[in-house]
């Protein structure tokens, strides 16, 4: 999967996408992210990438002009699948859209600032728009880069234990049971007898009671 990101602040995306399985992704082959600084395609001596908006009211909106000639020297070199702007008002990103998008070739991912994008600009160019939720960020940046952190992971071949990705909390709309590693008593705390009984089968029907006790603790609205 290849995936393209325009931003004015490109180094805040620099770093959460080059760790651990994100950088995993890439050194195999299976991911590339270039991220484009929109600056230098702004306008006038000061590369403005933003205005007033019109009608008055608070807060710069991020101009057609800079935004269109980036997007369009982008799609001259790629068809993309999905061009997705990052927007608090978008359509709440969850694990089902996560699944999907793993399954294309091409994103083109547009990260806004100050008050947002020109209307027009998604109108033209953006197929999706996507929130991470009901907060508000100071940008699009730190959205995209929990999109693509979601969506690099489920790429075949990126997580070591191919089985780990689906049994995610989420994955199957339950959330995960309790997890343990060694020692097998820690400050007195006993990891569950079951775990180490060696029996699969009842192991897996504990991990399910578990998921199932947890979810309709904290989460009933995902039972439905
Ligand atoms: Cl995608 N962008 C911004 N600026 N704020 C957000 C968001 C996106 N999702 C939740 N809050």
């Amino acid at each position: 999967m290849h995936i393209d990101i325009i931003s004015t602040v490109p180094e805040l995306l620099e770093s959460p996408l080059s760790h651990s399985i994100m950088q995993r992704a890439k050194d195999k082959g299976l991911l590339t992210v270039n991220v484009h600084d929109l600056r230098p395609y702004g306008l006038g001596k000061h590369n403005s990438v933003d205005d007033y908006q019109f009608g008055g009211g608070a807060g710069m909106v991020m101009r057609c002009e800079p935004l269109a000639a980036l997007i369009d020297e982008l799609k001259s070199r790629r068809t993309y699948d999905e061009i997705i702007y990052l927007t608090p008002d978008g359509e709440r990103f969850a694990q089902r859209r996560a699944n999907r998008l793993s399954l294309q070739n091409n994103l083109l991912m547009i990260c806004g600032h100050y008050k947002g994008i020109d209307e027009r600009i998604r109108e033209e160019y953006v197929t999706l728009e996507l929130s991470i939720g009901d907060y508000v960020l100071s940008g699009g940046e730190l959205a995209a880069a929990v999109v693509v952190d979601s969506i690099g992971r489920l790429l075949p071949g990126v997580i070591g234990d191919e089985t780990s990705a689906l049994t995610d909390t989420f994955q199957d709309d339950l959330l995960a049971p309790p997890v343990y590693t060694r020692p097998a008593e820690w400050r007195g705390r006993e990891v569950p007898a079951i775990l180490l009984s060696g029996n699969t089968g009842a192991i897996e029907e504990w991990r399910e009671e578990r998921a199932l006790e947890r979810t309709e603790e904290r989460r009933p609205d995902l039972l439905g």
